[in-house]
């Protein structure tokens, strides 16, 4: 099976599995284990925040941060595409009690004058205002990057109107990695930043939410309320750990092999990519006038597995547990199902 589907399929290798096996563990709800501190540590200072907390998911890491930052009633901004307004079970609304303002951003993504004109003016009548959420990369967009100066105007914009900023960095990685730009550029503009652990690094659970010391200890106890504290979970902070330290330069490969596969894509008859959009590890193509999901049960039965992210529109993710060779051995499979036009 060639599976890319998502990036979060990648299995733990087996110099992983060793370090997940003899790692050094305590009780984290003690604050105990050694080895979850020394990973919050190691990512807060990436991050160039003060303080972090390991969360089981990247779900659990957004939704700790609204609480965090926001009240019951706030609105917060998101783009359209954003993983908290698509695919995250409607909880803004059920553990925070906030309403969510999907805007549009060209290309999938926000740009100041999307989060200038959607403000709310002052008033008892209105929603108050609260955060900014980005996605970096964005996922819905293709993987697409939020350069620092981007992120910037944007962060000048939300602060002149006193609004927090959250940044959703699941794969803030691959931002990192195709730039060349510390992931502590990135972050520096955010209230809170998390990064995740179980994608394109391969570890299998956790991300990590860094921010003030302050906003993490609040979040500590709301991911206590939500059932996140977790016991020994040096076992699974070593398997991040070990991917931050072996894992991670392999993302550029991720990079290349999304290229080296869009640029194919791209020429057949019956799909629209433009392969410069492709800047990271996620390809999302269209397929005008066909069924998405009928073609990705086409692929599938030739067991290459691709997501269908739209009615019209397939996403191919690129990781570590699919290589050139086997991505040359998927390709054919790609062109004959996608290559037809409608
Ligand atoms: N994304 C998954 C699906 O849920 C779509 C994927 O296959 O890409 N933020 C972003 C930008 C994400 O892409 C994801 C996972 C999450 C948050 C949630 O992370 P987890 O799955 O760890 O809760």
């Amino acid at each position: 099976m060639i599976d890319l589907r998502s990036d979060t399929v990648t299995r733990p290798s087996e110099g992983m599995r060793r370090a997940m096996a003899t790692a050094t563990v305590g009780d984290d709800v003690y604050g105990e284990d050694p080895t979850v501190n020394r990973l919050e540590a190691v990512v807060a200072e990436r991050l160039g925040k003060e303080a972090a907390l390991f969360v089981p998911s990247g779900v659990m890491a957004n939704q700790i941060a609204l609480h965090v930052l926001t009240r019951p009633g706030d609105e917060v901004i998101v783009e359209q595409g954003s993983h908290i307004f698509n695919y995250e079970s409607g909880a803004p609304a059920l553990l925070s009690g906030v309403q969510l303002r999907p805007v549009p951003g060209a290309g999938g993504r926000l740009s100041a004058d999307d989060v200038t004109a959607a403000l709310r003016p002052t008033g008892a009548v209105f929603p108050v205002t609260r955060l900014v959420c980005l996605e970096n990369t964005a996922n819905k967009a293709g993987g697409r990057i939020y350069t620092v100066d981007r992120i910037q105007r944007i962060a000048n914009a939300a602060r002149a109107h006193d609004l927090r900023l959250h940044l959703d960095g699941a794969r803030l990685w691959n931002a990192s990695v195709a730039t060349g730009t510390p992931e502590h550029a990135f972050a520096a503009p955010f209230d809170t930043v998390w990064v995740a652990l179980s994608k394109g690094l391969g570890a299998p659970v956790g991300s990590v939410l860094a921010g003030s010391a302050d906003r993490m200890a609040r979040a500590r106890r709301v991911r206590k309320q939500l059932g996140g504290g977790m016991r020994q979970s040096g076992i699974l902070a070593a398997a991040g750990l070990y991917a931050l330290e072996h894992q991670y330069e392999q993302l550029a490969t991720d990079h290349a092999n999304a290229r080296w596969l869009a640029e194919r894509l791209a020429d057949l008859p019956g799909v629209a990519l433009d392969p410069a959009t492709v800047e990271t590890n996620i390809i999302i193509c269209d397929v005008p006038g066909r069924d998405a999901a009928a073609l990705a049960e086409q692929t599938a039965a030739d067991d290459v597995h691709i997501t269908p992210f739209g009615p019209e529109t397939l996403r191919i993710t690129l990781h570590r547990d699919v290589d050139r060779a086997m991505l040359k051995r998927a390709w054919p499979v790609l062109k004959t199902h996608l290559g037809r036009a409608a």
